[in-house]
């Protein structure tokens, strides 16, 4: 038996991307890069990109996404390179994806089925299933026809993917049905993690969340840490699910450190309303690092995208740690990075354990200025107290007096002693 005996041919396939000339220049470079990227999510979901098109317009095309004369320059491109079909950079009405799939007459694809396609497949836990499978059936209820005459081409493929699989066959009113199921399942599980993190709560340990772009290193410095054996690939989302691990600092206190899902640009509305419990982690945070590579050109496209989605999850002001990762692979080592929105700057090349260090001292520093600082003496009854201190505070000095234990910290301002 060959272990490749499900290998089909990877599809082969032409991307399609709109300027949308607003007057700012950017507009071209950022189509272009933003292809780029797409590129990234289709080979990571097992397709090849043969083409790339890009269209200029005032607007998207409302019927179509790109209008009449590209639609058939795409035809004969298609029909001349054996494309199996197009893969557009924005998400499809449910109108365009039905009346572009009925002109060009080969699957027709968006950014949204990719993303979700590669989510579906990564997604381990049962919450990550549900969440993604919520995502794909928000999506496809609305795209039945379209959707139906372009994935039945190939029987697999993108798209095809995940929980969801066979319910593009189902009628609307199943779909409907299975929709509230699986909201309910959401919401039970919102609020178990409500729950948790209320526990959390009632100890004062300081929670750090790993955020950034896809493909940044955030796992890799989880790993780093606390050998959590988080899935860290060369590949875009390579990890789904929240992993939550102790960390105990020199200082000696603990600190919970949580490994996010990446973000991305133009993330698909239905991901983030099924994930956002998940992605809501950086909200319930204390401290935020802040994971850049440094060595990818877009880097500051990467960045604003970041800080947008952190916005618009309601994450509030939190001191944050920029880390400019990647740095071995950076041609001028000197070059110096910046970022308005950071509290601390490191450059670091996690891999190869490099910054990890001044990090982690950013993270003590952070902590340090959120507390208070107390100079005691504890009766030897009180004991216990100062492992609660040597836990969740700083311990800078203890010595066994006659009246009790002498005591000097820096403990949590909410800790009453
Ligand atoms: N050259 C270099 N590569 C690194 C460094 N840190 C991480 N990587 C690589 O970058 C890739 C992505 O790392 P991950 O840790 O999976 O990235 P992530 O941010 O968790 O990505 P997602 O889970 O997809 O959001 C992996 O191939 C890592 O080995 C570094 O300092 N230098
Ligand atoms: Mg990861």
């Amino acid at each position: 038996m060959n272990s490749f005996e499900n290998k089909q041919e990877p599809e082969r396939l032409i991307l399609i991307g709109v300027c949308v000339n607003n007057g700012r220049n950017l507009s071209e470079t950022e189509t272009r890069e933003s292809l780029d990227e797409l590129e990234e999510l289709i080979k990571t979901a097992g397709g090849m990109v043969i083409h790339k098109v890009i269209q200029s317009r005032e607007k998207i095309h409302p019927s179509t996404y790109i209008g009449k004369g590209k639609i058939a320059e795409v035809a004969e491109l298609a029909a001349e390179l054996g494309a199996t079909g197009v893969v557009c950079d924005d998400e499809l009405s449910p109108a365009q994806l039905s009346n572009l799939q009925q002109e060009l007459d080969i699957k027709v694809m968006d950014r949204t089925l990719v993303i979700l396609d590669i989510f579906a497949g990564r997604a381990v836990t049962r919450e990550g299933k549900i969440q993604v499978e919520l995502a794909q059936l928000r999506y496809r209820a609305t795209r039945l026809v379209g959707l139906r005459s372009s994935l039945s081409r190939l029987g697999g493929g993108i798209g095809t993917r995940g929980p969801g699989e066979k319910k593009l066959e189902i009628d609307r009113r199943l779909i409907r049905d299975r929709i509230s199921v699986l909201k309910r399942e959401v919401e039970d599980m919102k609020q178990q993690r409500e729950l948790a993190r209320k526990n959390r709560e009632k100890n004062p340990v300081t929670v750090v969340a790993i955020v950034g772009y896809t493909n940044a290193g955030k796992s890799t410095f989880l790993n780093k840490l606390t050998s959590a054996g988080v899935l860290e690939e060369d590949k875009l989302f390579a990890t789904l699910d929240p992993t939550t691990r102790n960390y105990k600092l020199e200082s000696g206190q603990e600190i919970l450190l949580t490994d996010t899902v990446g973000f991305i640009r133009k993330l698909p509305h239905h991901l983030i309303d099924a994930f956002r419990s998940t992605l809501e982690e950086a909200k319930y945070s204390d401290i935020i690092i802040h994971m850049v590579d440094s060595s990818n050109p877009q880097m500051e496209a990467h960045m604003k995208t970041v800080y947008e989605t952190l916005d618009n999850l309601g994450v509030g002001d939190k001191p944050v740690i920029t880390v400019f990762n990647k740095q071995d692979k950076l041609e001028d080592e000197g070059a110096i990075f910046r970022d308005s929105r950071a509290d601390y700057l490191v450059n670091a090349s996690i891999k190869q354990g490099k910054g990890i260090d001044k990090i982690l001292q950013d993270v003590e520093e952070i902590i340090r200025n959120s507390k208070k600082y107390i100079a005691k003496t504890f009766s030897y009854n009180d004991a216990g107290k100062i492992q609660y201190i040597r836990k969740y505070g700083e311990l800078l000095k203890e010595e066994y007096t006659e009246d009790g234990i002498y005591v000097e910290a820096y403990v949590p301002a909410e800790m009453s002693l």
